[in-house]
């Protein structure tokens, strides 16, 4: 209807569960699944799923999950009820165990298998592109790139990125890991810190006093240890507020590009956090879906086997739109993607505005000041330039 019909030559696969968000983290939490139901709700009203292999996904086993963390964190995950919530007043030094139950983590009614679901996305999501039955795998569920072996954080209990990237390192020699959430990708950074297998790339808000998590700096890139296998092989782009999508899709060319020339990897891993939209709730860039879709756009160029993750976004109508336009991008229907949003789309009046392009304006209530110069800007590829000179041709 939409002219949307099945690439040739290559398969995308798309992985979801309508059982991950019927889950609630609580009224007041950032954290919303429901948001990956508008998603799919949007990409079904535009006809994608015509031309791509949808699955539901299952969840993840113990053992799986037990791949990256450790069997005590996840038993006590297992059992953990929202009764344990330490409360402030009632239990003052109550611990707060593998930094569980607090308020950005909080236990809730079906935590482990909400976190066993995201999971099981992702890990479909590789086994069809190590079984290269997929060129392009989508698992908008997963992108919880916080999460560490033994610990919850930031909203994130299970790292279905690392596990993901686990089973993709079965089949590939070398893995570029490429994160666009507006937050700093430590957990996955963290897990491949000491290998040259997996090259990690992070482009976030960096204000190590008052912005999560605090870590990021564009010093940091692996460990000091030269004789260490990943030396120079993590990069970090530390970025201030009101970044354009001129500017963002400047750097992310210029880092790209050269990294895919000097590490040439076999896969990409690209998480879409969304919260580096404009107007999002927790984020404080200025990109458009457009400066954001660019970034899918540019690796799918490279045309490597890739894997779509989702992340943060805290403002779900612009989640819907940016990982709708993205799934466009990867079937390869963008050009043709109408700019007005289906008259029958489900939730449409949710939109507020009814494009799939809001201007600034419209994201916007009042203008974010861009504080990102054009000097510190090329300072930053210089220096991931200098550090690539360091990494094996
Ligand atoms: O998008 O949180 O700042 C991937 C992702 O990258 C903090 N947390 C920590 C450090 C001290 N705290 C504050 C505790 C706040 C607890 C509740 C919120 C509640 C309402 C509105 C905003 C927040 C919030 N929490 C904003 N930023 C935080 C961060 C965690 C950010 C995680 C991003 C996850 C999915
Ligand atoms: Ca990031
Ligand atoms: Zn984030």
């Amino acid at each position: 209807e939409y002219g949307i019909s099945r690439p040739k030559g290559y398969t995308v696969s798309y992985h979801a569960t309508p059982e991950m968000e019927k889950h609630h983290f609580g009224q007041t939490h950032p954290m919303k699944p429901w948001r990956l139901t508008l998603t799919k709700s949007l990409v079904t009203s535009y006809g994608m799923p015509f031309a791509m292999d949808n699955y539901v996904t299952r969840e993840a086993t113990y053992e799986e999950l037990n791949a990256f963390h450790g069997g005590d964190y996840l038993d006590y995950l297992i059992t953990a009820a929202p009764e344990d919530q330490p409360r402030d007043i009632e239990n003052p030094d109550k611990e707060v165990k593998y930094n569980l139950g607090g308020s950005d983590c909080p236990l809730f009614h079906g935590l482990y298998n909400y976190c066993s679901m995201s999971a099981g996305c992702s890990l479909d999501a590789a086994r069809k592109i190590c079984s290269k039955q997929s060129d392009i795998a989508i698992t908008w569920g997963g992108g919880l790139h916080h999460a560490k072996k033994y610990e919850a954080s930031g909203f994130c209990y299970i790292n279905d990125i690392v596990l993901a990237i686990l089973q993709l390192l079965r089949i590939y020699p070398r893995v570029l890991y490429i994160d666009i959430d507006v937050h700093h990708g430590d957990g996955v950074e963290e897990a491949f810190f000491s290998t040259d297998r997996v090259m990690t790339v992070s482009f976030h808000k960096y204000q190590p006093e008052s912005f999560f998590p605090g870590t990021g700096a564009l010093e940091d890139n692996g460990p000091k240890n030269e004789h260490n296998a990943g030396a120079h092989h993590a990069i970090n782009v530390p970025l201030q507020d009101g970044i354009t999508d001129e500017q963002y899709e400047a750097l992310f060319q210029s880092i790209i590009g050269a990294i895919n020339e000097r590490y040439r990897p076999s896969a990409i891993a690209l998480q879409c956090g969304a919260d580096s939209l404009a107007g999002d709730r927790l984020g404080r860039f200025n990109l458009r879906v457009q400066g954001h879709g660019a970034c899918v756009k540019y690796c799918k160029s490279l045309g490597l086997p890739m894997i779509l993750f989702g992340g943060g976004g805290y403002t779900p109508r612009n989640v819907a739109r940016a990982w709708a336009y993205e799934t466009s991008i990867a079937i390869g229907a963008d050009a043709n993607i109408p700019e007005t949003i289906p008259e029958h789309a489900p939730w449409r009046e949710h939109f507020v505005h009814d494009t799939l392009f809001p201007s600034l304006e419209q994201s916007l209530h009042e203008p974010r000041h861009n504080r990102n110069s054009e000097k510190r800007l090329r300072e930053i590829v210089t220096h991931v330039h200098e550090q690539l000179r360091f990494v094996a041709h």
